[in-house]
């Protein structure tokens, strides 16, 4: 590759990355958490151009497939994977697993200056300064279950590939055995059975979702919730999964007031950042940088522009960047997409909840129009709803009929949409997803009556044969997803939207050779089974 090529497309990662909420920086110091080198770059020119003898414990080095990849499947992949090696980099065993603390930079939405000529390797930062290690180790099975948690907790979001029944990274987790927060962990337990570490999963505890208000910490939780939902209306993964993590540890622990730097950041997925600002928030009853996003209205211009349907974080940004301050500007200056344009006009509609007894309501016209076209198809209000939510950001419906495969029923889904649009129910399709294994529609619907708000709503169908898996997965939440897939891997099985499996047979290079031996996908409660997780009702589900 050219020189000038090769710095160019450099020089978009990096901008790629800090989009993302990376902070880049170009000199080595110890909160560096990744060192990304050019894919041309040996493992032993790091060390050399870095002038170390190894890298540091806690730094993951990988090749620049790695932000990519993070990118594509919105989470943290493992940079321990085979494909994310730099040539030359010493086996797993001597690295350790970076990500559990995820990279955070400030403020929302920073960019930091290139320099003209980047060096051939960049690091991201920061990474908060490394946890007290643990003690010796008393409890072997604790020792799993931190690891475990850890990963769930910090590393595994839900997976693209996965949620198309692809070949995913995820399948394979690392083991359990080699974690020092768990060895930390393993200090506070007495417990050795094996029914105790699936204990600690987010997917066996019941959970309303209700803030306890005997609980020290509920000031503490309710600022940092708020400041996550910041995060996640910007769609910042990374600071929205930091914000989770913290604020599911507080509302677990209901006995310990957490008031110091030193008890802060000793909980799982608290790093140093978000531990200063626990002890903030105890000690000053506010969170400025909660403050500061609230005035910011940069950052309430963009998460405006980021709400309409169609436009994400990139182009919400070049809206920003180009001067728009309002919806208006938008709809008269720039340059949109027909669902754009529909999701401007229908802004607020779509922005609003959708009390419960609506959606119910919409679920019917969408059952009772189904009936005409072919009995046996059955259609499922899934999402919050299914959770029993009071009120829900969309209506989620999967169309499924026993024994029947994509084909009919996509063929179902074209005639449903058709009739719906006759009965000026659908208002406008925005977005068709048309994959080899399901069908997903994107549009908006309407209840009869003057003013009534249009709703979006969402259609995806699911063979007969997989509506288990689809249930297990469609009902989420994402949290309680991602520890049941979590415990799934850890138990040497593979689960995704389509099925429970085993025996996932994968070639040197990790492809995957087999989709693995489908061990359940038609029965909910048999793939709780499975994995040995007693049955949750959905209203259970939500973490
Ligand atoms: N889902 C998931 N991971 C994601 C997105 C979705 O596991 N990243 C699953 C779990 C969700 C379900 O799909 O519950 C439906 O997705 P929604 O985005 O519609 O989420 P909800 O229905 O849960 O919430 P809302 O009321 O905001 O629509
Ligand atoms: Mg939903």
């Amino acid at each position: 590759m050219k020189p000038c090529l090769k710095r160019a497309e450099r020089k978009m990662r990096i901008e790629k990355a800090q989009e993302y909420g990376a902070t880049v920086v170009f000199t080595f110091s110890n909160t560096v958490t990744h060192i990304i080198a050019d894919k041309d770059i040996k493992y032993n020119e790091i060390l050399e151009f870095l002038q170390l003898t190894e890298i540091p414990e806690g730094i993951a080095v990988t090749n620049p497939r790695w932000p990519g990849d993070c990118i594509r499947y919105g989470k943290l992949v493992d940079p321990k994977d085979f494909w994310y090696q730099v040539p030359g980099c010493p086996t797993e065993s001597q690295q350790r697993n970076p990500l559990q603390d995820a990279p955070i930079s400030e403020p929302i939405g920073g960019h930091s200056s290139l320099p003209s000529s980047p060096p051939s390797s960049l690091q991201v930062q920061p990474r908060p300064p490394p946890k007290q290690q643990p003690e010796t180790p008393t409890n072997s099975q604790k020792d799993a279950l931190d690891e475990a948690i850890e990963e769930c907790l910090t590393t595994t979001p839900i997976n693209i590939e996965d949620f198309l029944g692809s070949s995913s990274s995820s399948d394979t987790e690392s083991s359990p055995e080699s974690s020092p927060k768990r060895r930390k962990k393993a200090s506070s337990s007495s417990s050795n059975s094996a029914r105790d570490w699936q204990s600690h999963f987010q997917c066996m505890h019941k959970h309303t979702g209700a803030l306890n208000p005997e609980n020290p910490n509920s000031r503490t939780i309710q600022i940092l919730e708020e400041m996550m939902q910041i995060y996640d209306s910007l769609k910042d993964q990374w600071r929205t999964r930091s914000y989770r993590i913290a604020i599911s540890t507080l509302k677990s622990s209901n006995t310990t007031y957490i008031s110091t730097y030193e008890q802060a950041i000793s909980l799982p997925g608290v790093g140093d950042r978000l531990a200063k600002k626990i002890v903030e928030i105890v000690s000053t009853d506010r969170l400025q940088r909660l403050e500061y996003a609230k005035l910011d209205p940069k950052d309430q211009i963009l998460k405006l522009f980021h709400g309409i349907y169609g436009v994400g974080l990139v182009q919400a940004r070049k809206f920003v960047a180009a001067g728009y301050t309002t919806l208006e500007d938008i709809k008269k200056n720039a340059t949109l997409t027909e669902p754009q344009r529909i999701g401007i006009e229908r802004y607020s509609d779509f922005k609003q909840r959708i009390p419960r007894e609506e959606v119910k309501q919409h679920g019917d016209i969408v059952s009772t129009a189904l009936k005409t076209i072919d009995e046996k198809v059955q259609s499922h209000v899934m999402g919050s709803y299914r959770r029993g939510a009071k009120d829900c950001g969309d209506i989620d419906i999967i169309l499924t009929k026993e024994g029947a495969g994509v084909e009919e029923l996509h063929e179902v889904l074209e005639k449903l949409v058709e009739k719906l649009f006759d009965r000026k129910f659908l208002m406008c399709g925005l977005a068709i997803a048309r994959h080899d294994d399901g069908t997903k529609w994107h549009g908006a619907s309407r209840l009869e009556g003057e003013g009534k708000p249009w709703r979006r709503i969402d259609f995806l169908v699911v063979p007969g044969e997989e509506i288990g898996a689809a249930f297990l997965y469609f009902t989420g939440n994402d949290v309680f997803n991602r520890s049941m897939r979590l415990l799934a891997s850890k138990k040497g099985m593979r689960l995704n939207q389509k099925g429970l499996y085993k025996d996932v047979v994968r070639g040197k290079n990790r492809e995957k050779l087999n989709e693995g031996t489908l061990l359940e996908s038609k029965d909910e409660k048999k793939i709780f089974e499975i994995l040995g997780v007693p049955y949750r009702p959905p209203e259970h589900r939500i973490c």
